[in-house]
């Protein structure tokens, strides 16, 4: 019997795991949202008296969970708002308390902020806007759904993002909502910019100076929106952004190896070539327009204000032991 609830844990943690890690489970807030529900029910189905076993047993799952992804901050976020404070309480049956309420609440607030980013957003688009968006972010098509219910939408053009084609579930899900769509292939979309009113995207990360840190490709769409004077708006959660990010630590950008660029099955046909996949890039604030959170629209220049309202960080406070957790 106790040895069933223990093998529910472990299947509890790497079911996600493996969720994420086979991007079953993927976009930068449905990761952290599965993350914290994971650890939430690992912590309710852990079995042990020892509350020192415990604490350990969470960081080795959390630590587990952050290395399935490693550029959306989201995932650490999330993990750390749903662990956090625990680490002060004394009894096994307060730690499970705070952690589910922690979870419930991130969760819960997750899904506030994306509705409020709807709506934010929403405004910031013309009337009879043309919309481009690229790969799969939930923020920025809640954003394209609201306009488009509320008449600013005519068409949104969804770029196919190779390579794992996350387009393919962009343009399904706005058919499935009755929004016209056109699908076009990466390297379109300068041809397509001049007749965009407005690019949306979503963000993994988001660091202290402003950059935006999204699916590969979206750089280069920001250059060309910049070129043609398209505003380019970013739609984000304020937990998106990196508070480490202000005391200087690189995010680092996922490869994904040959996968998705050869085909695994055959590859004799590129004997001796050399890969390489990085699966996110890097947007300088300067081909930013705005930022839309749930706390408002923002200047890129202004994240490490948003850092320090959602983090609640005065100065330099690298070694905050809040955010210890995880390193
Ligand atoms: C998804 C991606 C999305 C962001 C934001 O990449 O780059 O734009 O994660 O998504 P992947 P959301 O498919 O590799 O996870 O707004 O849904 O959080």
């Amino acid at each position: 019997m106790i040895r069933m609830k223990e093998d529910e844990s472990s299947n509890i943690i790497s079911g996600t795991v493996e969720g994420i890690s086979n991007m079953s489970i993927r976009g930068a807030g449905k990761i952290a949202k599965a993350a914290s529900t994971a650890i939430s029910e690992y912590a309710q189905s852990w079995i042990g008296t020892s509350r020192d076993e415990m604490i350990e047993d969470l960081k080795r799952v959390a630590r587990t969970l952050l290395s399935t992804r490693p550029t959306a901050v989201s995932l650490r976020n999330g993990i750390l708002l749903t662990l956090m404070g625990t680490e002060d309480l004394h009894d096994i049956g307060s730690v499970r308390e705070m952690i589910a309420t922690r979870s419930r609440k991130f969760v819960e607030g997750a899904e506030q902020a994306r509705e409020r980013i709807s709506e934010i957003g929403s405004l910031r688009v013309p009337k009879g806007s043309t919309v481009m968006t690229h790969c799969n972010s939930m923020a920025a098509l809640s954003t394209i759904e609201k306009a488009f219910r509320d008449g600013r939408v005519e068409m949104v053009y969804s770029t196919e993002s190779r390579p794992w084609r996350q387009g393919h579930i962009t343009t399904k899900w706005l058919l499935e909502r009755e929004i016209p769509v056109t699908m076009i292939v990466d390297s379109a979309v300068r041809h397509f910019m001049r007749k965009m009113d407005v690019v949306m995207v979503g963000a993994d990360t988001i660091t202290s100076h402003g950059a935006v840190i999204n699916k590969i490709g979206t750089s280069q769409i920001a250059l060309s929106a910049h070129e043609s004077r398209v505003p380019l708006m970013v739609c984000a959660e304020t937990f998106k952004f990196s508070r480490e990010t202000l005391f200087g630590s690189p995010v680092e950008i996922e490869d994904r190896g040959p996968s998705g660029i050869a085909d695994p099955m055959e590859p004799r046909d590129f004997e001796g070539a050399h890969f390489r996949n990085p699966v996110f890039d890097i947007t300088p604030p300067e081909h930013i327009d705005a930022i839309i959170t749930e706390l408002g629209v923002i200047s890129p220049y202004l994240a490490a204000e948003i850092i320090r309202e959602v983090f609640g960080i005065v100065g330099p406070d690298p070694g905050n032991e809040k955010f210890k957790w995880l390193d």
